[in-house]
């Protein structure tokens, strides 16, 4: 039996030797991956949000979680990204300027990776000057941009703007925590996944709107 508590804990507590092994082990007795990943890592990563939001732990405490969760990432990264067939298409990705999370960001690459895409990531903290140079160079049909900060996700507007005046021709996705689909249509992006597997999903419809 899977011990999704027990991941989910020791991702709580920072323990990523833990999760690491307890993750290989989830994996070894046939758990699907996206259950280890929501009922073991996403939710111990959720109650490390509520207690950071009251104040009960602070940043040191989020960085090893994060670096717990991490650990156990790595061991799906393989599953996720695993696919035999041609590109899709070609997306790059990046968090927004001003931030530096990336987990969220990581994850949908890793799904996107695995349904088909090439994904160029440009990693966090993307000024608009580096996404602007990556869709010159490797011309993506998709810009994905991932912001968890009400602080910087009015930069995803400021970076749709240059895109549009620039007259390029990718579709543009946004998401991340706070970002509601709402918004994203406000700011003129052509797409928003609530998770990594919405955002496949629409990632794939774009392409099929960009065909015809
Ligand atoms: Co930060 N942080 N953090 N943090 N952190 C939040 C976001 C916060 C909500 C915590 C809280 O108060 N409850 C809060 C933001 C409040 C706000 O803006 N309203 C916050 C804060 C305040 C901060 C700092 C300012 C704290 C400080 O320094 N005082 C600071 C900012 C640093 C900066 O970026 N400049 C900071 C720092 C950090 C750490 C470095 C310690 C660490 C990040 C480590 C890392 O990423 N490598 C961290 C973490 C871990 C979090 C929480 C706890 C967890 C985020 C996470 O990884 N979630 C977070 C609390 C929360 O989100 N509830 C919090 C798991 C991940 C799987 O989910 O990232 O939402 P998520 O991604 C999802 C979807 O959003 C979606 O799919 C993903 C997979 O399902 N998605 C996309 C994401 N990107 C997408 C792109 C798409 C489509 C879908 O299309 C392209």
């Amino acid at each position: 039996m899977t011990d999704f508590d027990g991941i989910a804990r020791n991702v709580i507590d920072g323990k990523h030797l833990e999760v690491d092994r307890l993750v290989k082990e989830a994996l070894a007795e046939g758990t699907e991956a996206t259950t280890v990943l929501e009922k073991g890592l996403i939710a111990g990563m959720r109650v490390v949000g509520e207690r950071f939001a009251r104040n009960e732990i602070f940043v040191p405490e989020v960085l090893v979680s994060a670096r717990a969760m991490k650990a156990g990432l790595a061991h799906l990264e393989p599953i996720f990204s695993e696919c035999g067939i041609e590109p899709v298409a070609r997306v790059v990705l990046g968090t927004v300027k001003g931030d530096i999370h990336d987990i969220g960001k990581n994850l949908v690459g890793m799904m996107l990776r695995g349904a088909g895409f090439e994904v160029i990531d440009l990693g966090v903290n993307t000024k608009l000057e580096a996404f602007l140079e990556a869709i010159h160079a490797h011309r993506p049909a998709i810009v994905g941009m991932s912001a968890l900060l009400t602080t910087t996700m009015g930069q995803m507007k400021v970076n749709i703007d240059a895109f549009r005046a620039a007259r390029l021709d990718v579709k543009v996705m946004v998401g991340g925590a706070p970002v509601s689909e709402e918004y994203a249509r406000k700011i003129g992006a052509d797409g928003w996944g609530k998770n990594a597997p919405e955002a496949v999903e629409r990632a794939l419809a774009l392409v099929r709107e960009r065909a015809g």
